[in-house]
């Protein structure tokens, strides 16, 4: 390849990356980018003086520094005012129809990202510096960070290049990848971020470029602080449409509104939106649209009069710690729960929540009655993200995370390189037989209706079932006469009584024949979800071949690495789970009341087309309500064509099935132009492929 070869090349990259990062539009599948990216790598390699100054090659990072050098911004970094009700809407929109003594003024009108502001310079169209926002005066120098940030264009593109611009904008971390990165971090022991603001702040102020590259980063611009060499458009829209033309990342939900009205609706219509975005919002940003009279208006000491910031509620807030509960789960994994004092947060009252594993306690040093800081935002379970160490009492106990079951007594062990803790106990941890039944008998298990927790606690209580298997020894009697702890009835334990003990009986009977897939699923094998118990079930042709499966065996299925085949040969060899199963399905007259289980091989056997289904490679993602079936077996149907199925939205997603009241994350699929299926499409899918018949 040529220098000049490779100069193109390095466009030709650029341009792809503005097409996927700004303009949602791929021209090019990922692996066609990989490969043009390693072609420009092996020439740098091969002829580094050449390198290009925007190659994309330079995003991976590396140049660790001592410290940041201090800029000064020629134009200094605005705040903005805030607001945060109808009434001082009212007046800021007041105010400004009197000074220009009409009512209908046009607005910009902008969601207010939870990042950090930065000004990023481009001269000739070469991102040259970027400084953070500082005091506004004066800000650190984050270029080298900021260039690993791959919807920042490193060169400008298009026709009308200034000599020199100054964009402002916000650094933030979208919530999938705050997400992925603090689940991850969890796992190995990573650093654990709060929030995605101090993660993209965390991230920007890293000296050694390389981290930064590493997490997931992105920008949207909003105003210019200044521009040499070319004209600008007179209004902030435009303005923010001419920054996308020359690759500059803007927010898609920016609007132009009209009055009071059209700033009230679009305050909320975002506030509305907010918890289906993939990124933190705190309000929306409301700029008078016409430069000029931006310039009219002016500023105040400190902030420009002619915008303002509509802050929405806080979706983080302070309560206390009341206590914490050591849950033990199905596998006897330890998880500690925190109890609050019930406090209002992001749209619900929030009483608990997790604290993950003994880790998290560690990091955030936490002592009984501490003050903790709740957030939740979006549909994210709620997270303890900090303590108020000013608030924390001074002889306050800290919070350990306990040696023995707290149910059952046996040690809690954590192994080596693993952060979750587990209590020893097996099935004698009633905790953990409770929860396995539960499992066993769930809709999408074993479907024993009428069979809930507290009727599962009882049982285990009284010690009439002491392991799955002993469900099919119940009798109508034993049912009946089952005191239910905590209920009584004229000062007496209430007991289950005989009308409900037959419909239990009459379910669990019931429940003697079943779908192979779903028994395998009810055993709970560590890592065996429904989606996995269908691919076994479809792989081997009964419990005896799936229990004599070599690892090979089972790695040789889509979806099993060797982890999970090794949780499921280490289930099968346990020999109290072997005894099970003897009892259930392999020599049920040894030990059951009647006939034992009769697994019923899958509907659609496809054993011989694996690797070859008609779905394979796709993932679908369900949401709403759907009338002609439930989610569950939706998902089995759509895995059973070889399909995944995911909870959650993104441009890989192949397509979204939407029935009635879909919310989100039909819009997500929307905003990301994701094709959308009716239920009426969903069924004639499956008609196609012989699931369902015409
Ligand atoms: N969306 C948006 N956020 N934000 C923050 N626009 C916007 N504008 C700002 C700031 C500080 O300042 C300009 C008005 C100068």
């Amino acid at each position: 390849m040529t220098k000049q070869e490779y100069l193109e090349k390095v466009a030709l990259a650029n341009r792809y990356s503005i097409a996927y990062y700004v303009n949602d539009e791929p021209l090019v599948p990922d692996a066609e980018y990989d490969r043009l990216f390693h072609e420009l790598l092996d020439y740098e390699v091969a002829h580094p003086q050449d390198l290009a100054q925007d190659s994309p090659t330079i995003r991976v990072g590396g140049k660790v520094r001592a410290g940041f050098e201090e800029v000064a911004h020629k134009v200094p970094l605005l705040s903005l005012g805030d607001i945060f009700n109808q009434e001082e809407l009212e007046n800021f929109s007041q105010k400004i129809t009197d000074e220009e003594g009409y009512s209908e003024v046009e607005y910009c009108a902008e969601v207010k990202l939870d990042g950090l502001a930065v000004s990023i310079i481009y001269e000739n169209g070469l991102l040259v510096r970027a400084a953070t926002r500082g005091d506004g005066k004066v800000g650190e120098n984050i270029t080298e960070n900021i260039k690993t940030i791959k919807s920042i264009p490193l060169r400008l593109i298009g026709e009308h290049i200034p000599s020199y611009l100054d964009v402002r904008g916000e650094v933030f971390m979208p919530r999938d990848g705050f997400n992925a990165w603090n689940e991850k971090a969890r796992k190995i022991g990573g650093k654990v971020f709060a929030n995605p603001r101090n993660a993209a702040a965390g991230s920007l102020r890293q000296l050694d470029s390389a981290i930064t590259a590493k997490r997931p980063l992105t920008f949207n611009a909003y105003y210019i602080g200044e521009c040499q060499g070319q004209s600008l458009p007179d209004t902030q829209y435009e303005r923010l449409v001419w920054l996308k033309k020359l690759g500059i990342p803007i927010n898609p939900l920016t609007k132009i509104v009209k009055g009071l009205k059209g700033l009230e609706d679009f305050y909320k219509d975002i506030a509305q939106k907010r918890d289906s975005l993939n990124y933190d919002i705190d309000g929306v940003v409301l700029k008078v649209n016409e430069i000029a009279v931006q310039e009219r208006m002016g500023f105040t000491s400190r902030v420009p009069r002619w915008a303002v910031a509509y802050k929405f509620p806080p979706q983080e807030e302070i309560t206390k710690l009341l206590d914490v509960e050591f849950q033990v789960g199905r596998t006897g994994a330890v998880t500690p729960v925190a109890k609050l004092e019930p406090v209002y947060v992001g749209g619900a009252t929030i009483s608990s929540a997790t604290l993950h594993n003994a880790d998290e306690i560690e990091r955030l040093d936490l002592c009984y009655g501490d003050y903790v800081t709740i957030r939740r935002a979006g549909d994210v379970i709620p997270q303890v993200v900090g303590v108020v160490q000013e608030k924390r009492l001074k002889d306050a106990k800290k919070v350990v995370f306990p040696t023995k079951c707290p149910v059952c007594g046996s040690d809690i062990e954590r192994l080596e390189g693993e952060v979750v803790s587990y209590c020893t106990g097996g099935l004698y941890c009633k905790a953990q037989l409770k929860r396995s039944l539960e499992h066993f008998v769930s809709r999408d298990a074993m479907d024993i209706e009428n069979l809930g927790g507290a009727i599962v606690d009882a049982l285990v209580a009284s010690g009439k079932v002491t392991a799955i298997s002993d469900l099919y020894l119940l009798s109508l009697e034993d049912l009946a006469t089952l005191p239910l702890e905590g209920q009584t009835l004229s000062g007496k334990t209430r007991l289950l009584g005989s009308v409900v003990a037959k419909k239990i009986l009459n379910n669990i009977n019931n429940s003697r024949k079943i779908d192979f897939n779903r028994f395998i699923y009810a055993l709970g094998i560590p890592s065996v979800g429904q989606a996995t118990a269908l691919l076994l079930a479809r792989k081997f042709a009964g419990l005896k071949e799936l229990m004599q499966a070599t690892k090979d065996d089972l790695m040789s299925i889509p979806d099993i690495g060797p982890k999970s085949a090794q949780e499921i040969l280490d289930f099968f060899k346990e020999p109290h789970n072997k005894e099970i199963i003897d009892r259930l399905v392999l020599k049920p007259e040894e030990y059951i009341l009647g006939q034992g289980l009769t697994l019923m091989p899958l509907k659609a056997q496809a054993s011989d087309t694996l690797g070859a289904l008609p779905l394979e490679g796709r993932t679908y993602v369900l949401t709403g309500t759907l009338s002609s079936m439930d989610r569950s077996l939706a998902k089995e149907h759509l895995v059973s064509l070889g399909a995944k199925v995911s909870g959650s939205v993104s441009k890989k997603t192949y397509a979204v099935i939407a029935g009635e009241a879909a919310g989100s994350k039909l819009a997500k699929a929307n905003e990301l132009g994701v094709q959308v299926l009716s239920e009426d499409d969903f069924l004639a899918l499956l008609q196609e492929y012989g699931i369902l018949s015409n």
